[in-house]
């Protein structure tokens, strides 16, 4: 594989060494896997809420085209929790807010904004890391776990921002780095000098000398090529970094490395903090017999099993899941467990755990954010193979964008498209994970070399992953109004001066307007808890109706492609109203919400998409 092809896998955070995800889109869907998930017992059940089923919709004699999921309502429907019909809204503080003039994001900026989270809906914000840091890897390197870094502000003023969240009905969610700390940490410091108990809280080996010569113990890489060995000349060994080589990672073997990252997990949720995201957990454990990973058929080493998803890794989130369980008993509220991994779906949805070991509430769902402009097919595929493999109870997510992929949505799908983007990401079942800015369209931004930070960036050719996390849009005033320095740690997007909260909000119809509607429309039942079904209305015409047996049924139908379409509906469901109500439309399309269609017949422009509904 080439060096580019292999930066575009970083870029993603997709296992390089994984043919098989790769190989994804050729795959068969098989239904008979489907089939054989449904082992749970009702415990687990209850305790994800809700049970799914599969069944594969022969009736209308399209069965290849369409795949019909029934939510089977043997629980009650009405009792999700609030992880499951809120939003979930992703800050990177650095970004969203400066409150002290130094160019920089913090947390009283986040307090200041607290009325547009409201306005926007959202039931949690996940907060990226606010700890000390030397910020190499800005703020997934982590000094304190304990501490809130100075850029951000003060414990008081965190405590201050949990309490004024919690009074608007806002949870928080915090971002655990758990797999390394930064080399600045005061663990790492004493470790390096053997000082007891800190001596094997990370992953120290000796070299390897052939004929005097000092090599590193084995072959495996970190995630950024390189090898994942540096030597310590204080300590006389090399020591384990999947990251940054100032990420040194933890020793997860050592049962006191894990009992500290409990304690600080404590910590938190004393204070209030409502769950927890956590970072890179893939990576947690490695091969304790360190054997060289074998090179696979591409070219790149097999991390599965030797420096990725050990077993260990599963076993761990199902220890936080007991812990955080265990603080629901306190007050009853529900602490929720989010992961990051960007493994293979058999791996990902491990994470989920079963009825004698709970994990994850679940693991954020990168299928979306994987497809950048595909046909209406590879939707339908993609969507089809996630549903499908959910294991029975478990509950989705759904995001198009992180601070980490480097290209925004709306690079990915093009502006005009994002709204029929969000009425997929809102509208499927499950709970959306929405990066901040996307409600915006918010755009990459053109950075020259100079103004690039990580070191990643300047080392790399390729995409930096700064161009997704510069500075919020608030209004048209100097720097967005984000800051009063001309110079902001990142600059400002340029097309902030018609790109902003306040130009879309005041706007009769904006992308935030849409947005807005479709938090709004995603209130109904029946987008909780109603039956999917996928559509390939034609080659770029991509649709999914949310119906059950009582209520209406709600088409969303996107016109991925960029030529003018005429649409009927009813060859692909005979069992609808001949006009269908236009309950929200993309910016560009030509038909009003309130406008009615004929089912049989209507057109949508390129990029456009639209929520019709159906009166049975
Ligand atoms: C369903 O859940 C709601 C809300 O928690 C509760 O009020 C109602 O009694 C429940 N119904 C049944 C049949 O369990
Ligand atoms: C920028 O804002 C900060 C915080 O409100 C204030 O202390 C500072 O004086 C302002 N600077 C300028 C140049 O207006
Ligand atoms: C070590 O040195 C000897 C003598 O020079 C040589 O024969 C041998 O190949 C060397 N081994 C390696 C692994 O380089
Ligand atoms: C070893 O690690 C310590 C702690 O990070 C650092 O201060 C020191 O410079 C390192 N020494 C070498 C030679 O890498
Ligand atoms: C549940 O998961 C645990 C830990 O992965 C495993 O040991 C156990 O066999 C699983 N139970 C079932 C019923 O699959
Ligand atoms: C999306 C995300 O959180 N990515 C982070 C994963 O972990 C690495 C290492 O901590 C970070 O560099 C990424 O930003
Ligand atoms: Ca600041
Ligand atoms: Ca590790």
């Amino acid at each position: 594989m080439s060096f580019f092809l292999f930066l575009y896998f970083i870029i993603l955070g997709v296992e390089a060494g994984n043919k098989k995800l790769v190989n994804l889109h050729h795959q068969e869907i098989s239904s008979i896997e489907l089939r054989s998930n449904k082992i749970l017992t009702s415990a687990f059940n209850h305790l994800q809420n809700l049970e799914y089923e599969v069944i594969e919709d022969n009736m209308e004699g399209l069965s290849n085209k369409l795949k019909k999921y029934n939510f089977l309502s043997k629980k009650n429907k009405t009792n999700l929790d609030w992880w499951q019909t809120g939003i979930i809204y992703e800050i990177y503080p650095r970004s969203f807010m400066d409150s002290t003039g130094n160019g920089i994001g913090d947390l009283r900026g986040i307090i200041k904004k607290i009325p547009y989270l409201k306005y926007l809906g959202i039931c949690a914000v996940w907060l990226t890391p606010i700890y000390p840091s030397p910020g190499v890897d800005l703020g997934y390197d982590i000094m304190n776990y304990r501490g809130i870094d100075e850029l951000m502000g003060t414990m008081e003023d965190f405590e201050e921002l949990i309490n004024k969240l919690h009074e608007s009905g806002i949870k928080i969610i915090l971002d655990i780095v758990p797999n390394h700390t930064s080399d600045q940490h005061e663990w790492f410091d004493k470790s390096v000098q053997s000082i007891e108990p800190y001596t094997d809280y990370y992953l120290w080996v000796d070299a390897k000398y052939v004929n005097g010569t000092r090599q590193v113990p084995n072959n495996w890489k970190s995630l950024f090529g390189n090898s994942i060995w540096e030597w310590n000349e204080t300590r006389q060994k090399y020591y384990l970094h999947q990251f940054y080589k100032q990420q040194p990672d933890l020793n997860y073997w050592n049962p006191l490395v894990r009992e500290e990252i409990k304690d600080m997990m404590r910590f938190w949720l004393d204070k209030g903090v409502d769950g927890f995201r956590m970072d890179a957990i893939a990576h947690l454990y490695e091969r304790p017999d360190l054997l060289d990973a074998p090179v696979l058929g591409d070219g790149n080493l097999q991390k599965v099993g030797y420096t990725q998803a050990l077993d260990e890794c599963f076993y761990e989130v199902n220890d936080w899941r007991s812990l955080l369980e265990e603080y629901k008993k306190n007050d009853g509220q529900t602490k929720i467990i989010i992961v990051e991994t960007y493994l293979d779906l058999k791996y990902t949805m491990k994470y989920y755990g079963n009825e004698t070991n709970l994990g994850a509430h679940f693991p954020l769902n990168v299928c979306l954010a994987r497809l950048d402009h595909p046909s209406a097919k590879e939707f339908v595929e993609k969507l089809t193979e996630w549903i499908s493999n959910l294991p029975s109870g478990a509950w989705s997510s759904w995001i198009i964008g992180n601070h980490d992929i480097r290209r925004r949505a709306t690079t990915r799908f093009g502006l005009e498209l994002i709204d029929g983007i969000h009425m997929l990401q809102l509208l499927l079942p499950g709970t959306p994970v929405v990066y901040m800015g996307d409600e915006l369209g918010m755009t990459d931004t053109y950075l020259r070399y100079d103004q690039l930070i990580e070191d990643m960036s300047k080392e790399f050719a390729g995409i930096p992953r700064e161009t997704v996390r510069t500075p919020f849009q608030w209004d048209s005033s100097p720097q967005a109004g984000f800051s009063n320095k001309t110079k902001t740690w990142l600059p400002v997007n340029p097309n902030y001066v018609t790109l902003n909260v306040e130009f879309e909000q005041n706007a009769r119809r904006s992308h935030l307007k849409i947005f807005k509607e479709i938090v709004n429309l995603r209130q109904l039942e029946i987008f909780r808890t109603g039956d999917v079904k996928f559509y390939e209305i034609s080659e770029y015409v991509f649709a999914f109706s949310r119906s059950n047996k009582f209520l209406k049924t709600y088409f969303t139908v996107i016109n991925l492609g960029s030529e003018l379409e005429n649409i009927n509906l009813k060859k692909f469901k005979k069992r609808l109203s001949s006009k269908l109500t236009v309950k929200i439309s993309s910016l560009f399309a030509e038909q009003n919400n309130g406008d009615v269609v004929s089912a049989k017949s209507f057109t949508l422009r390129p990029s456009a998409a639209l929520v019709l509904e159906s009166s049975f």
